[in-house]
């Protein structure tokens, strides 16, 4: 008699406990401020898992440069410190600089995950970060030179830029002088004229208050901003297929996302650039093409540079048809 009980008790124990077992729960951070337009695309993603894989995966979101510094995060997915990563390619060309290629696009996703290109950079993501890339989440988002001193031509020599290896080529071709930073020093290292302007996208110059210590923006723009979701490739060959499932549907939907909403977001922050006061500065027509054409020019010698077996590549595979 005395034994039934404990005999039950055992029971539902194993019971109960096989059936948690079956709910992963990943660890996730973000490479930009939490809450911000580059983190924005993850935190929905991360909250579409978190309400469609109940009972069967969960996404801890452990936050963003706070908990981990921007150029770290590459290694710690890599090492499983992590689980799942919002990063850009900018942030770990230290494992694999061919991802900083994701720049260099002018196909949408859409195409490239079609046309070979996805696929030949998902063998290198297993190779070099040994991670599975799930979606990318920014798209369409042009870079831009922002600058305190202005300039009439497409020159940068004399000025002393903030960069991450996204402007390292160009800005360099262009005779600026370079320092790279993550995003969160940008305001002090402008507020103290350490630099004379830095690079950055079009859209989140808001986000920690660089309007504020901010002239100039020169148009046009180049290149396009990539972030991605990544998971470590150890964690994502013990998922199951229902979990990978509810991974694969929100990242399907993130990445369809990312252009229609940079599309809204771009038109939006230009705006609000120039109601802040931000002047543009603009080359004429041939100064303008000039400077775009140097963009990618620099931009592709220093991917196959980096990756004289890859670059070339992905420069077939990546660049519009001529
Ligand atoms: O400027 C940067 O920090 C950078 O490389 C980047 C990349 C993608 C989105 C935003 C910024």
């Amino acid at each position: 008699m005395r034994n039934i009980p404990a005999f039950s008790l055992l029971a539902v124990l194993c019971l109960s406990s096989a059936a948690t077992a079956q709910e992963v729960t990943l660890r996730g951070v973000t490479s930009f401020a939490e809450k911000t337009t580059y983190s924005r695309g993850f935190e929905a993603f991360v909250a579409r898992v978190n309400e469609t894989g109940k009972g069967v995966i969960k996404i801890n979101y452990i936050g963003g440069p706070k908990a981990m510094p921007p150029f770290e995060v590459g290694n710690a997915l890599k090492n499983g410190v992590v689980d799942l990563a919002n990063v850009t390619g900018a942030f770990y060309t230290n494992l694999m600089p061919e991802a900083d290629a994701w720049k260099l696009t002018q196909r949408p996703m859409s195409e490239l995950r079609k046309n070979g290109g996805f696929d030949y950079l998902a063998k290198l993501y297993a190779q070099k970060m040994n991670a599975v890339f799930l979606a990318r989440v920014v798209d369409n988002n042009p870079f831009h030179v922002y600058l305190n001193k202005p300039i009439d031509k497409p020159d940068l020599t004399g000025l002393k830029l903030r960069i991450t290896p996204v402007y390292r080529d160009f800005f360099q071709t262009l005779g600026a002088t370079v320092v790279q930073t993550a995003p969160g020093e940008v305001y002090t290292a402008l507020e103290r004229g350490v630099v004379d302007g830095y690079g950055w996208p079009i859209t989140g110059v808001f986000d920690l208050g660089w309007h504020e210590k901010t002239k100039y923006r020169v148009d046009p723009g180049f290149y396009t901003a990539e972030v991605s979701i990544l998971i470590n490739k150890g964690i994502w060959d013990k998922l199951d297929d229902k979990q990978k499932a509810v991974l694969q549907k929100a990242a399907e939907e993130a990445e369809a996302q990312a252009v229609p909403e940079f599309t809204k977001a771009n038109a939006a922050d230009t705006e609000r650039q120039a109601k802040a006061g931000i002047k543009t500065i603009t080359f004429d027509a041939a100064g303008a093409k000039t400077y775009y054409d140097k963009a990618y020019e620099a931009g592709w010698a220093g991917v196959i540079r980096q990756s004289p077996e890859h670059g070339p590549k992905l420069r077939g595979f990546f660049s519009k048809a001529p």
